[in-house]
């Protein structure tokens, strides 16, 4: 071995039996930032001019091979080289240029290996172009060489899904030639070698495989109507379709799109979105704090709730002990658990080896004792104060002096709850949203006296459900259902001024919202808030504005789909605007005085986001949201805020 040759601050290779070895170290993702595309600019002209080296081996240093373009350049002067004149340099070496793919080679990173003569792999790499998340499309030549590799259909689908692919699937494709267990750089090396004196397969020469035109309407539209409302997954397909053209006009087609997007509001907002969720971990007062080692979970209440936090908490790699009131209740408890994992198993989420961990780590019981093994204890029982005031005085006696508590209540007071052990400093809340196996929005409630290494044992643990945590402080509702609350009083509001629920809805997807607040209330059922708002009747303050609207519905039957009729009628399962509906509303306007007007779709937008942004304002000055990007996090992963729009704060500009 030769001694560490310098390209640049980031950039450095050693040279074996004539192959130069470049390694990109660049923490923490090795994104090829300006730095790194000088050093290896160098380490290529060294290499074309040094007759020494017969070729060379790209990887990273760490666990990613290269993570993307460095996001935090976007939106400066370029400085040269580009990606694309590296890349394209790479491209045409005279002499093999294998990656050795160690991590994640991601967008930019992933654009560069497809420009090497030869791929190779460690089973822990990541391939993919995930730049549609960020609003932009891939800028260096991914959406032409990709398709030359593996053909236009599962090009499409990569490029314009951002999904990523693990090494197994990515051989397969072909997007790399080979996967190695152990020795990534050796067999690297000994691949350069084989490619000394052959003529090297350049991707952007290979011929494009023709592609059925049924298939790729088939995979297009699905593609198109999945990115609703958003421009970078349109531009990906269109590149990408396109790819069959000449090298040249396609890469200076997705290079003027990449820029054009880059400088896009939409690509602002998900560039927002991407450092709000690494921000959110970051939690004032934690720094230096350990969280406490947790190996075991219980999880009291196995209903719906519960068997979904369940199957995170065995998804993450712990033993699950489930406590539920009696044997019966238990076992069945039990059997909705295994029946969600025989989903994940049908689904191809989980394999068959996975399933039988997972199965052997969980248990269910009616024995609080049982829970005494027990590092943190969630419970998701009924949300009611007394269940789980009882609950938790159970709990104090038989869980172990170091271990958490949990509670998933959605509005009751977890201070309350806390105070009913004799450690509330031992208590935080985990607010889990439904189903919880599948949403990733987790918020993590600081009670009053939450100790640091608690908070920090809740941050830990979300991450290893692969949730997404967000510490608020204790108020009614959280961060989440307090914003909606005002979400959903202004809906009311306007239905009383003039708006009726099918203009509501129609506003509020088009504005990017998956489905409309009342087309949601009545797939979810109508009748456990109405049955919040009779208990909340008598403390209501009776000069605050009140809408009857939902209460008269209700009355009348429509609780929601489940009725056949809610917000909506239903006939042959569509929804569909129904006069019956829109005489209450006109009954409670004119019991009101109500003069109503009509309202553009504009006009409803602005006025459903104000709600939300004034409600973010005030749990910001109350500081039960530590920074606005919070909110934005939670609206967009719990209530179906458009992540393209960046979250209500992000998005009042
Ligand atoms: C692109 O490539 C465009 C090209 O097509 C065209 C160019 C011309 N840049 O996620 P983590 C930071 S677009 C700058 O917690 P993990 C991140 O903010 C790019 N910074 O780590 C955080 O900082 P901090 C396409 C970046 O191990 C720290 O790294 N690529 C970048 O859980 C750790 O991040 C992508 O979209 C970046 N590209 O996961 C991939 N990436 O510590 C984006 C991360 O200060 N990245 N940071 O909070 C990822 O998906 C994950 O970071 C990765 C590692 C899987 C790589």
């Amino acid at each position: 071995m030769s001694d560490v040759t310098t390209f640049s601050a980031t950039v450095t290779a050693t040279t074996r039996n004539g192959i130069l070895v470049v390694t990109i170290d660049n923490p923490p993702v090795n994104a090829t930032s300006a730095d790194v595309r000088l050093g290896l600019s160098r380490a290529l002209a060294h290499a074309e001019l040094e007759a020494t080296i017969s070729g060379l081996v790209i990887t990273g240093a760490g666990k990613t091979f290269i993570g993307g373009a460095d996001i935090k350049e976007f939106g400066k002067p370029a400085i040269e080289p580009t990606l694309p004149d590296v890349i394209e340099r790479i491209e045409a070496l005279s002499k093999p240029v294998v990656a050795a793919l160690n991590g994640a080679a991601l967008g930019g990173g992933l654009e560069l290996a497809l420009a090497c003569h030869y791929r190779i792999a460690s089973p822990a790499a990541q391939l993919g172009l995930p730049e549609v998340k960020l609003g932009i499309v891939p800028g260096a030549g991914g959406t032409q060489r990709l398709p030359r590799l593996i053909g236009i259909p599962a090009a499409m689908e990569l490029i314009a899904s951002g999904r990523i692919a693990r090494a197994g699937e990515a051989l397969s494709l072909g997007i790399i030639d080979e996967m190695v267990e152990t020795d990534l750089i050796e067999v690297a090396i000994t691949a350069v070698q084989k490619l000394v004196g052959t003529p090297l397969r350049r991707t952007s020469e290979l011929a494009i495989a023709s592609a059925d035109p049924a298939e790729l309407e088939k995979v297009s539209g699905k593609l198109l109507a999945k990115a609703r409302g958003q421009n970078a997954p349109a531009e990906a397909v269109r590149l990408v379709a396109s790819s069959h053209r000449p090298l040249g006009e396609g890469l200076a087609d997705e290079r003027a799109t990449f820029l054009t997007l880059r400088d896009s509001r939409e690509a602002a907002a998900l560039r927002h979105v991407f450092f709000a969720e690494r921000e959110a971990s970051k939690v004032a007062g934690l720094e230096g704090v350990d969280p406490r080692p947790v190996s075991t979970i219980g999880i009291c209440g196995l209903g719906l709730m519960g068997s979904g936090i369940a199957v995170a908490a065995l998804g993450g790699g712990y033993t699950v002990i489930g406590l539920d009131q009696t044997p019966e209740a238990a076992e069945k408890g039990h059997e909705r658990i295994i029946g969600l994992l025989e989903r994940n198993l049908a689904s191809g989420r989980l394999d068959q080896a996975g399933f039988d961990t997972q199965t052997a780590r969980l248990s269910a019981t009616a024995t609080d004792a049982d829970l005494a093994p027990c590092d943190l204890v969630i419970e998701a029982v009924f949300d009611d104060l007394d269940v789980k005031i009882d609950l938790f005085r159970r709990l104090n006696k038989v869980i172990r002096q170091d271990a958490i508590l949990a509670t998933n209540t959605s509005y009751l007071n977890p201070d309350e709850i806390a105070s009913a052990t004799t450690y509330p400093e031992r208590v935080l809340g985990l607010h889990f949203f439904s189903p919880a196996h599948v949403m990733r929005l987790l918020e993590v409630v600081r009670c009053r006296e939450t100790a640091p290494d608690v908070l920090a044992t809740g941050l830990a643990v979300a991450k290893r459900l692969r949730k997404l945590p967000v510490v608020t402080g204790v108020t009614e509702g959280f961060i989440g259902n307090r914003i909606f609350s005002a979400y959903r009083r202004e809906a009311e509001f306007l239905l009383e001024d003039g708006a009726l629920p099918h203009e509501i809805d129609a506003a509020l997807e088009d504005y990017g919202f998956p489905m409309g607040l009342f087309a949601v209330y009545d797939m979810a059922g109508l009748e456990i808030a109405w049955a919040r708002r009779k208990r909340q009747a008598a403390a209501r303050d009776p000069s605050e504005r009140y809408v009857e609207i939902a209460d008269k519905l209700c009355e009348a039957g429509r609780l929601g789909q489940k009725s056949g009729r809610g917000w909506y009628a239903y006939p042959d399962g569509k929804r569909a605007v129904d006069p019956e509906v829109t005489a209450i509303i006109e009954a409670a306007r004119s019991k009101k005085s109500i003069k109503p007007r009509a309202f553009s779709k504009d006009e409803i937008q602005q006025r459903m986001l104000a709600a939300m942004v004034a409600e973010g304002e005030a749990l910001l000055a109350e500081g039960i949201a530590a920074r606005a990007s919070d909110i934005d996090l939670v609206m967009i992963n719990g209530y179906g805020f458009p992540a393209h729009k960046g979250g209500p704060m992000f998005a009042k500009g």
